[in-house]
Order: C-alpha cells, then structure tokens, then sequence
C-alpha cells in the first residue's frame, strides 16, 4: 500500500535515484491542494450511507430482476450482502482519494474481485452500475458550491472519477 509520497520515494529508489524537482513539484502542489482532498474525503465520508443507499436502489429499478425472487440480490441477506459490497468499494474510493494513489484500492478491494463475483454468480457488471451511480452522487457532492471557498476542483475530481471507473472496470 502506497500513498503519493512513498510512491515517488519506491520509484526513485528503485532507480537510486534523488527525487527530481519535477517529482518534488508535483508533490509539493498536492500539499499546496491538500484542503480540497480532505474537503472532497470528508464530504464523501459524511454522506456515505446516503450515496450507497441511493446508488442501490436507482441499480435496483433500473434492473429490478435483480431484487425478484431468484434474483442476484433477493432475499435480505443477498440484498444486504450488495449494500455492504457497495459500501466497501466505496470506503477503499476515499482511502485512494486521501493517500492520491490507487493502491490500498487495487491491493485490498479490487485485486481478485471479479474472481470472486465469478464464483458466487453475482453479476459484475451489475456491480460496475452501482459503482458508477456512487460516483456520480459522489462528485455531485464534491463539486457541490455551498458553503466552501470557490476554487478550480477539476482535476481533484478527474482523479476522483478515475478510482470510481477503476473499481468498475475491474467488475464489469
Ligand atoms: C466481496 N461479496 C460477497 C462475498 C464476498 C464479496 C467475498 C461472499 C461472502 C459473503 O457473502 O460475505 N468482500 C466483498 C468485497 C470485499 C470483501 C467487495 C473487499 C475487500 O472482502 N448482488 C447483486 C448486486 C451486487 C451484489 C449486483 C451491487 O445483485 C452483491 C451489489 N455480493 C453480492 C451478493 C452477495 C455478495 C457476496 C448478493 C451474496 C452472494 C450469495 O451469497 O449468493
């Protein structure tokens, strides 16, 4: 599990290396950024059982055979199950978001995924639906104007979409 830091140290010791002014550059502006990353984590974290609660039930009248009797997600230990897979994905998304790297993400949360969606034969891409409706009320409510200091969050929030499709694409 990397974050933007060790990263940039594993690489260049890789190569024995001194971190080069472009490495320090790109470093020392996400410090420079780093209220929007803590911002962006904290809206996240905050409204988190709203943001899964509404990706699953927009997933679930959007392929309503999925909560009908012999459905992926029928009966309340499946539907819970799908909640909490849900949830969990989320949770790595603001672990990558905090540390600007994918890693504790692709380690943890999505290496073997698919895998195991294969063997329980719960539909993955139907997982990628899910996770990609969390994204977008997830921007929504980083991009949200109220009550913060204007500010350009494009990029924060392209970095942001990225982890959102690398959880799905690693499903689907
Ligand atoms: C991954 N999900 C399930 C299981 C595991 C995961 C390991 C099997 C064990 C169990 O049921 O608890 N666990 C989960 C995860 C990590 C982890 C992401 C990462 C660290 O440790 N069903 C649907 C939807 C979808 C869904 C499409 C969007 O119809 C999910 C939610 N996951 C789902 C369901 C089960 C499951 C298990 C329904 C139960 C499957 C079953 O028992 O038939």
């Amino acid at each position: 599990m990397f974050d933007a830091f060790t990263r940039v140290v594993s690489q260049a010791d890789a190569r024995g290396e001194f971190l080069s002014t472009s490495q320090l550059d790109a470093l020392g502006a996400m410090v420079a950024e780093s209220n929007k990353r803590m911002d962006s984590v904290n809206r996240i974290t905050s409204n988190s059982s709203a943001i899964v609660t509404n990706a699953a039930r927009a997933l679930f009248a959007e392929q309503p055979q999925l909560i009908a009797p012999g459905g992926n997600a029928y009966t309340s230990r499946r539907n819970a199950a799908c909640l909490r897979d849900m949830e969990i994905i989320l949770r790595y998304v603001t672990y990558a978001i905090f540390t600007g790297d994918a890693s504790v993400l692709e380690d943890r949360c999505l290496n073997g995924l698919r895998e195991t969606y294969l063997a329980l034969g719960t539909p993955g891409a139907s997982v990628a639906v899910g996770v990609q409706k969390m994204k977008d009320a997830a921007l929504a409510i980083v991009k949200d104007p109220t009550s913060i200091t204007p500010g350009d969050c494009s990029a924060l929030a392209s970095e942001i979409a990225g982890y959102f499709d690398r959880a799905a694409s690693a499903v689907a």
